[in-house]
């Protein structure tokens, strides 16, 4: 069981990412954890992701800039937006949220770019490959960006907590 701090610093990987992605994920637990400032903490199970509204991203590449380019691939998942509008009470004034894996990657979406994403080339919290479940070991839960096409930076697998955000 992790504490997450509501107060912590930035994160390493708002900076960059120097380092080859990680072969294996830390732990098998699929558990996400929602955790702003303004509300109490929440475990997100993978059984309630798969009970909200199901989207695909369909012709998805990972583009890697040291071993290649592996793709089309069609992910199928819940909308990120999806998801915070579920748990987060709608007057909640977030601007942005910060994706944590669970072996330190991460990535930084805005609301902004959240809210006028295309329905077919969304970002997803993805549990589903090609139809199939997505394994631990190809990264569930895995956030897919869609139109994020340089380097995979932001195609973080085994999210851990998701991290929402108030202010510019
Ligand atoms: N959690 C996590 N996600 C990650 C990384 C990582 O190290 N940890 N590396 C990224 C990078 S640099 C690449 S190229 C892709 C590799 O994805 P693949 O293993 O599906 O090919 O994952 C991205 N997502
Ligand atoms: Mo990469």
């Amino acid at each position: 069981m992790h504490i997450f701090s509501h107060n912590s610093p930035e994160p390493d990987w708002v900076h960059g990412h120097p380092h080859e992605p990680n072969p294996a994920p830390t732990t098998d637990d699929p558990t996400l954890h929602l955790v702003s400032s303004q509300t109490v903490g929440q475990r997100i199970l993978l059984e309630q992701l798969q009970s909200l509204p199901y989207t695909q991203a369909l012709d998805c590449y990972i583009i890697s800039t040291g071993h290649g380019t592996s793709g089309p691939f069609q992910f199928g998942g819940v909308r990120l937006i999806t998801l915070l509008e579920h748990f987060l009470s709608s007057d909640e004034l977030w601007t942005y949220v910060d994706v944590h894996s669970a072996d330190g990657f991460g990535a930084r979406l805005t609301r902004d770019e959240l809210m006028n994403e295309e329905p077919l080339r969304a970002s997803l919290l993805a549990y589903q490959l090609d139809g199939q479940q997505l394994t631990r070991a190809r990264g569930l839960v895995r956030l897919i960006v869609p139109s994020e096409v340089g380097d995979a930076l932001r195609q973080v697998k085994w999210v851990e907590k998701i991290h929402v955000m108030y202010g510019p």
